[in-house]
């Protein structure tokens, strides 16, 4: 059984059967495969007689949203295990547990949060989170700040390099955010009304340039370690809580990449209420609580990253050097806007998309929310290296929907 093949319900099982300490004294395990991520099998195993339960992800060797076509390293397993370790070390209770890592399966063995909803869709159906921004802010600062030059042992840092090497997703993420969205490729797909913004994103220089700088700090910056796929997907929540999961796209990169997820993919729910609401009023009141939301999370990100440098800041150079924080900080930001950009026009033209914009039944509304969310995307692309506030960020989202 621990020759690598894609594991059958029943196989699952058995597995789960050997981690006694979560699934004491099980008689009948119950298995369901729930994956439907891009990437991945997940089984949800149950013990209705305990009420105890696990999730078991598994990697294919293959992209699943394409198929065998596509193939792909299993090693992603193994980067998403150590980097929920690290994570969890870092952000304790804002990732699931890791129970278990078995290499030959490419297999982890994990805490279940089906209490908690994937974010995307607890916002598409008009959710709020009270608690999101504090989490957030802090799973980003923490888990940020720890892994980059400015909070670890540098030798060490470079070290950690070597192991979070990870060439094939990153090859994924250079050519859907980086590349295709810009020329004409087999990977992308959009609907048919919106040629005309898919030939004028090819066409606009303006816009190339400023890609291709994000695309270079993508390649060469490794800032920090990266979660690397920060999207609301890979968010599970409650009012209460916050858990991300999900970091097999994990690298050292630069560190606005997921700042950006995060509020890219807040900006594309944005884009879609008007998908979501039976009016007027409640679309735009939730379209409010969302600026709220994007704008606690960079304030207290910053607030919170500022502070953590202030009391454990290991370069002595970085701290000393007069101006260098606040420039520190502002190329932060820029990056921030600019990545935020390139993760929305990719899921709008791009291969792989959101429900939140892609689930609008109305062709006429969902074609509005995509041209709004190209809108935006274009416009952060273009401000990213002019920014110096996140009001900015908010000005163009407020432009672009109101337009
Ligand atoms: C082929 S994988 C497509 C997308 O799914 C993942 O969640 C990443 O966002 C990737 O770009
Ligand atoms: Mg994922």
């Amino acid at each position: 059984m621990s020759t690598y093949h894609p594991l059958t319900e029943n196989e699952a099982i058995e597995i789960a059967r050997s981690l006694t300490s979560v699934l004491p004294n099980a008689e009948t395990l119950h298995c369901r495969e729930i994956g439907d991520g891009n990437l991945n099998l997940v089984f949800h195993i149950t013990d209705p007689n305990s009420g105890r339960s696990l999730i078991m992800k598994q990697a294919l060797p293959y992209a699943k949203v394409v198929g065998e076509s596509w193939p792909l390293t299993l090693d992603r397993a193994r980067i998403e295990s150590e980097s929920l370790i690290i994570e969890g070390k870092l952000a304790p209770e804002l990732v699931p547990q890791v129970y278990k890592y078995d290499p030959e399966l490419a297999l982890t063995i994990m805490e279940d949060l089906s209490d908690h909803v994937i974010m995307r869709r607890g916002l598409i159906e008009g959710g709020r989170y009270p608690r999101f921004a504090e989490d957030i802010s802090t799973f980003l600062a923490q888990t940020l700040f720890f892994t980059s030059d400015l909070g670890m042992n540098q030798q060490e840092k470079k070290l950690r390099v070597r192991d979070f090497i990870n060439p094939e997703l990153c090859k994924i993420t250079e050519d859907l955010i980086f590349d295709d969205p810009y020329t004409v490729s087999a990977n992308n797909s959009y609907d048919a009304a919106i040629e005309d913004e898919a030939e004028e994103l090819r066409t606009d220089g303006e816009l190339h340039l400023e890609v291709a700088l994000l695309r270079e700090k993508f390649l060469t910056q490794a800032q920090a370690l990266l979660h690397g796929d920060l999207h609301t997907g890979s968010i599970f929540i409650t009012p209460e809580s916050t858990k991300v999961i999900d970091p097999e796209f994990a690298y050292f990169g630069p560190m606005g990449f997921d700042i950006g997820a995060v509020l890219a993919n807040l900006l594309l729910n944005y884009a879609s209420r008007d998908g979501w609401h039976a009016s007027d009023s409640e679309a735009a009141d939730y379209r409010e609580y969302l600026i709220t939301t994007i704008r606690d999370i960079w304030t207290q990100f910053e607030a919170k990253f500022l502070k953590l440098w202030d009391e454990h800041g290991i370069d002595r150079i970085a701290s000393a050097a007069p101006g260098y924080k606040e420039l520190y900080m502002k190329r932060l930001l820029q990056d921030t806007i600019g990545f935020a950009g390139a993760k929305m026009v990719r899921r709008i033209v791009g291969l792989a998309h959101v429900a939140d914009i892609d689930r609008i039944e109305d062709a006429a509304v969902r074609e509005r929310a995509q041209r709004t969310a190209l809108a935006i995307g274009k416009s952060l692309i273009k401000l990213n290296r002019r920014a110096e506030s996140i009001e900015q960020l908010i000005d163009a989202a407020v432009t672009a929907s109101s337009a």
